[in-house]
This record gives C-alpha cells, structure tokens and sequence, in this order.
C-alpha cells in the first residue's frame, strides 16, 4: 500500500509540474465568427485572461484577409507595418511567449478601420515550473500588468497555481 500511493504521490507530482502547460488554451479569435470585419472583438476579448503559453488562432478565408502583429501606436491608427509581412494562412497560429500587450489588425485595406483590430493583455503563467513553492532560485520578475484588472487576473493565477499546490497538499497529507 506505502508502496503504491508514493508511486502515486510521484506520479501525479509530476503531472502537476506540467499541468501550466497542459493547461495552455487555444483561442479561436472571434470564435466561430472568426476573423473579419464586423466582430466586435474588444467584446470578445473581454473577461478572458490569457496567459503565456496559450496560443490565438486567427481563422479566415486565405485570400480575403491577413494578420499583422503591430505596436500600439500602430493599432490604434491603423497603420500597416512596413517592416514585416502579415501571416496569411487562413489559420495563423500565435504563441503568446510573453506577458504584457498585444496588438492586432487586419492588413486588408479599410478593414482595421472598420473596428478588425485586437488587443489583449497577457498575463505571466504561475511560477508553478520552479522547483518548489518559495525556491528563490526564479528569472527576474516580469513587467507588471497594467493596474486596472490586476486584482481579478492576480487571483486566477493563484487559481491555477493554488490547484496544483493543492494536488500536492493533498497527496502529502494522504501519505504521512
Ligand atoms: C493548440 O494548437 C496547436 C497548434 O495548432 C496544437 O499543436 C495543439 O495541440 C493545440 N492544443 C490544444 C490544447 O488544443
Ligand atoms: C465593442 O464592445 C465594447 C465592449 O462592449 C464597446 O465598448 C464598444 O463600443 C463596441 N464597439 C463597437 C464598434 O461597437
Ligand atoms: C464580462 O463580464 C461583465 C461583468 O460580469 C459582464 O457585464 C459582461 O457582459 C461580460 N462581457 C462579455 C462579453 O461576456
Ligand atoms: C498616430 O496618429 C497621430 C495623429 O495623426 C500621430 O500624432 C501619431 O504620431 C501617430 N502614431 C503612430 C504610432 O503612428
Ligand atoms: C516579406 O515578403 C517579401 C516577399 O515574400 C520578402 O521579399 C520580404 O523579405 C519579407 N519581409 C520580411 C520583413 O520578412
Ligand atoms: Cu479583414
């Protein structure tokens, strides 16, 4: 029995050192609407909170759109990019690899203007990879979030980190 649920405790240690990533999130942007004129996608983004690791997928007929990845000021006067090329795949798939904002419009002319443009603010994952809870062996911290939805989105991190951390605690307890 000792034998079985430390096998167990083991096992599932390990599967909760990688739950952050199992846990990343694709998101259809727009869902089934997808990608074009007419989405309100600051609606759409909204009450999300995207983290490092999910990824965004743009989804629309190859030949009638792009994506460009942009700056703010970019995004906010629709101004397309001179220095990159769109993806134009129809599906474009975007790994958001760090916290902060992003910015996104279509690269078809006229079609930023008429609102297909995207932001969103990504959140840094939990530090759930570091060996254990109060390691001090972590990366710099990253930048901080803008202030406004920090209390929301600060306790869905804990969320997911606290689950984990609960998982462990549980398995510690059932083998002392
Ligand atoms: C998310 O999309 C990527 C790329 O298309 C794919 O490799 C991955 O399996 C998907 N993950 C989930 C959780 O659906
Ligand atoms: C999009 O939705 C947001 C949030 O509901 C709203 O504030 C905004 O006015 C909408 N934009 C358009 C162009 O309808
Ligand atoms: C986001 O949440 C707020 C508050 O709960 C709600 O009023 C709003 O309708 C939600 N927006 C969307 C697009 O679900
Ligand atoms: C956006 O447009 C405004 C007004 O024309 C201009 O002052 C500003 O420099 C522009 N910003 C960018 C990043 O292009
Ligand atoms: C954009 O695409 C063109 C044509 O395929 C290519 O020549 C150019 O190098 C690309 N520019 C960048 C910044 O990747
Ligand atoms: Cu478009």
């Amino acid at each position: 029995m000792a034998i079985s649920t430390s096998h167990l405790f083991v096992f599932l240690s390990i599967a909760a050192i990688f739950a952050p990533s199992a846990l990343a999130t694709n998101y259809t942007v727009g869902d089934d609407a997808g990608w074009k004129v007419g989405v309100n996608y600051t609606e759409w983004a909204q009450n999300k909170t995207f983290y490092v690791g999910d990824n965004l997928i743009f989804k629309y007929p190859a030949k009638d759109d792009n994506v460009y990845d942009v700056t703010g000021g970019q995004f906010h006067n629709c101004t397309i990019p001179t220095d990159k090329n769109a993806t134009n795949t129809g599906h474009d798939v975007v790994s958001l690899t760090q916290p902060g904002r992003k910015w996104f419009i279509s690269g078809k002319e006229g079609h930023c203007a008429k609102n297909q443009k995207l932001v969103i603010t990504v959140m840094a994952m939990a530090p759930a990879s570091s060996p254990l809870p109060g390691g001090s062996s972590s990366s710099p911290p990253p930048p901080p979030p803008p202030p406004p939805a920090s209390g929301a989105t600060r306790a869905v991190i804990s969320g997911k980190f606290g689950l984990v951390a609960m998982v462990v605690g549980i398995l510690g307890v059932m083998i002392a």
